[in-house]
């Protein structure tokens, strides 16, 4: 049986992950409009893969013999200034869930609850690889400035990404 602080914690942020794959898919949606088919590609393919994330925590919750309570989630936005902007705030969005990761891991420590805290060592790691994805490609954007020629070849080389 799971401990009714974690059972919330992981409730909350089974919302996180669900609201990830709901903003990244608001994303791909404002790419499409800008016809950067590629960057939708990689932005619903992203959106995918944060279902999974959130359904880790679903999954592991009910093996747990915890409560999964779905809650409402906040709707994202609509539009962006540029891909760059896009990109950043992808970015700046994984710092966050980061940080949301880290608190839920101290929690699992401070409510010695080891298989929580083994569980969560994924996710720690995943981070690590979500930040530094998002980073990359902001970079490029960064490098490639207003060129359109540079757009071309990002958005041709995002286009490439396979789902996991
Ligand atoms: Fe679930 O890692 Fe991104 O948000």
């Amino acid at each position: 049986m799971i401990g009714s602080n974690i059972e919330k914690a992981i409730n909350e942020q089974i919302n996180a992950e669900l609201f990830s794959a709901y903003i990244y898919k608001a994303m791909s949606a404002y790419f499409a409009s800008e016809n950067l088919m590629g960057m939708s590609r990689w932005m619903d393919i992203q959106s995918q893969e944060e279902m999974s994330h959130a359904m880790k925590f679903y999954d592991y919750l009910v093996e747990r013999g915890g409560r999964v309570k779905l809650t409402a989630l906040e709707e994202p936005p609509f539009e962006w200034d540029s891909p760059l902007s896009v990109f950043e705030a992808a970015y700046e969005h994984e710092q966050y869930i980061t940080s949301r990761i880290n608190h839920l891991t101290d929690l699992a420590i401070s409510e010695k609850d080891h298989a929580t805290n083994i569980m969560l060592q994924w996710f720690v790691s995943e981070q690590v690889e979500e930040e530094a994805n998002a980073e990359e490609i902001v970079n490029k954007l960064k490098m490639i400035a207003e060129s359109r020629h540079g757009l071309y070849m990002v958005d041709r080389e995002l286009g490439s990404r396979e789902a996991d």
